[in-house]
């Protein structure tokens, strides 16, 4: 298949559930820190590096820097991702701004996109 038409296509299949993630997200921020303000989603992204990517089990290494909504420092750690298409997204070595919360006993990556 052609790479372009490859992209249109994960594109158009992460928008709408991107939207409705979204939501539940500052939902949840917002239970998280009390007094979010409309501000909060963007400032939730935490920076970090990627060390490793395991698409078969949909996790990724991160070494991050402090994730203000979830209390938590910067440190190298492993995240589940909430889709499997967020890992096409970045590549190891990339600096990345993303969103992580906490899910169950371990925590998933919502969001995540290469720093500029
Ligand atoms: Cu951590």
């Amino acid at each position: 298949m052609n790479p372009l038409a490859c992209a249109l296509l994960a594109c158009a299949l992460l928008s709408g559930p991107a939207v409705a993630q979204q939501k539940a997200d500052d939902h949840s921020a917002h239970h998280a820190t009390g007094a979010a303000t409309a501000a909060a989603s963007s400032a939730d992204m935490a920076d970090g590096e990627v060390r490793k990517i395991d698409k078969v089990a949909g996790r990724l290494t991160l070494r991050h820097g402090d994730i203000r909504n979830l209390d938590m420092p910067g440190m190298t750690m492993v995240f589940q991702v909430k889709e499997p298409a967020l890992l096409d997204k970045v590549k190891v070595g990339d600096k990345v701004k993303f969103r992580a919360e906490k899910a169950g006993s371990g925590y998933v990556v919502t969001a995540i996109e290469a720093a500029k």
